[in-house]
């Protein structure tokens, strides 16, 4: 097999977010989150867990580190939990979490690993939930007073960073499907809190540019590929209208193109938005959506095999008889192919100017055998297909910067509790024991050779 090497400085990550591994939900003068609620609310959890304690990495996080050198990682992606900082979500400032913070960025950077912040990875306070959360527009204000107070404090050291992690998750899998916080069913709301958290995004973008002098400032955006089996019109377009609510209702607009036509008529006619003006665009907010960014961060996982519904709904349904690629745990496919392919659209049509994929990975059981080790071949063959695509992607002329395995470490993973683990390191919830997987060997070897065989 031949060996790909990849740019000199390119940048090889991990990332985390604060609600799947910190813990110390109420240390320090951390106020309530909106998940913090929602897994404290019976039933809403698989397993009945909640991030209370998780990996426990607000106590553990020096540690942590030396496993991130130990791992030769570049750089580290993770979130920063707004109600540590902000307890009410605005006003007061809660010094004990803006110190955590600083002294992790400064261990990071005394390690050699550069931090890559994420602002947002959906652990709202709660005390803006109740002021009605995403779906109203205060919200954005409130981000970019939260943003502001971060990047003033942080901006001198951390000089990468995510406004929103995954708005599609934010707006329609909690407000919509209603499976994450705050666990809503409702398609206006969901189209709401989406337009909010881009705007959010949009506002916040030009003053982390501001306190963060020279900065790369970027969105992360989550996609998945969607597919048919079966050609035929009728499918196609139900493929169309996927793309249109997954992938094109964000990238869009952040690149200047509005929301997409065909959907705004779509939602219109399923009656999820007003026939004439959309009622939460107020002038300007596309323009501020479009903001400046320096990259985009591309969260990329697996594929959607799709067929018209057969009630002619004109809405997209799941086609499972011709979803045939081998699953990770999740029950995601494995479709590499597709990161290349998303990787060329970003880029040649979309003329994004600069990746980084701030999320791939790989969830599957595998724990510690009789010797102790994890085996975890196939994350393993996971992670070293889709290098292969990412590198033939960078072949093609796709300016892409970087890559960070999703996820350093086992951890919380948001309805599903405890049950899945992507790490590439395994943790004993018990002890707090954590064990390299072969796949973190593996990794630690594409590191130190920049180059993937
Ligand atoms: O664990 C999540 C992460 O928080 C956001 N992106 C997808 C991951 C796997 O589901």
């Amino acid at each position: 097999m031949t060996t790909l090497h990849f740019p000199t400085d390119f940048v090889w990550g991990a990332a985390t977010s604060a609600y799947q591994i910190e813990g110390a939900w109420q240390t320090d003068g951390k106020g309530e989150s909106i998940w913090d609620r929602f897994t404290h609310t019976p039933g809403k959890i698989i397993d009945g867990s909640t991030g209370d304690v998780a990996c426990d990495h607000y106590h553990r996080w020096q540690d942590d580190i030396a496993l991130m050198q130990a791992l030769g990682l570049r750089a580290y992606r993770f979130s920063i939990a707004w109600p540590r900082v902000l307890p009410q979500g605005v006003g007061a400032v809660n010094q004990s979490g803006i110190d955590f913070y600083s002294r992790l960025v400064d261990a990071l950077l005394a390690a050699g690993i550069t931090p890559f912040v994420t602002l947002y990875h959906w652990d709202l306070p709660q005390a803006l939930q109740e002021r009605g959360g995403w779906p109203q527009r205060a919200t954005a204000a409130a981000f970019v007073e939260y943003a502001d107070v971060i990047t003033r404090t942080l901006g001198d050291r951390v000089k990468h960073w995510i406004t929103i992690n995954e708005p599609w998750c934010v707006g329609f899998l909690s407000h919509q499907i209603g499976e994450h916080a705050p666990g809503w069913h409702d398609w206006r709301a969901g189209l709401a809190a989406s337009h909010h958290v881009l705007l959010a995004h949009g506002w916040a973008a030009p003053v982390i540019r501001r306190n963060s002098p020279g900065a790369e400032v970027g969105i992360t955006l989550n996609f998945t590929a969607a597919t048919t089996a079966t050609p035929t019109s009728e499918n196609l377009a139900a493929v169309r209208v996927y793309d249109g609510y997954f992938n094109r209702w964000f990238l869009d607009p952040v690149y200047g193109r509005h929301y997409p036509a065909d959907m705004v008529e779509a939602y219109r006619k399923a009656g999820f938005l007003p026939a004439h003006a959309i009622d939460f665009i107020v002038e300007g907010d596309m323009e501020a959506i479009a903001a400046h960014t320096d990259f985009l961060g591309v969260n990329y996982y697996t594929r959607a095999v799709l067929k018209a519904d057969a009630a002619g709904s004109g809405f997209p349904a799941d086609d499972p008889e011709h979803a045939t690629l081998p699953r990770t745990d999740m029950g995601w496919e494995i479709y590499p192919q597709g990161l290349y392919d998303l990787l060329g659209r970003l880029h040649f049509e979309y003329r994004v100017p600069k990746l980084y994929i701030t999320e791939n990975g790989a969830s599957f059981a595998d724990g510690p055998g009789a010797d102790g080790m994890v085996h975890d071949t196939r994350r393993i063959d996971y992670l070293r297909a889709h290098f292969r695509q990412a590198h033939a992607a960078l072949a093609a002329g796709v300016p892409l910067a970087g890559y960070f395995v999703w996820s350093l470490l086992d951890n919380f993973e948001w309805a599903k509790g405890y049950t899945e683990r992507f790490g590439l390191v395994w943790v004993d919830y018990t002890t707090q024991q954590r064990i390299f997987k072969d796949s973190a060997r593996w990794y630690r070897q594409v590191i130190a050779e920049n180059a993937v065989t």
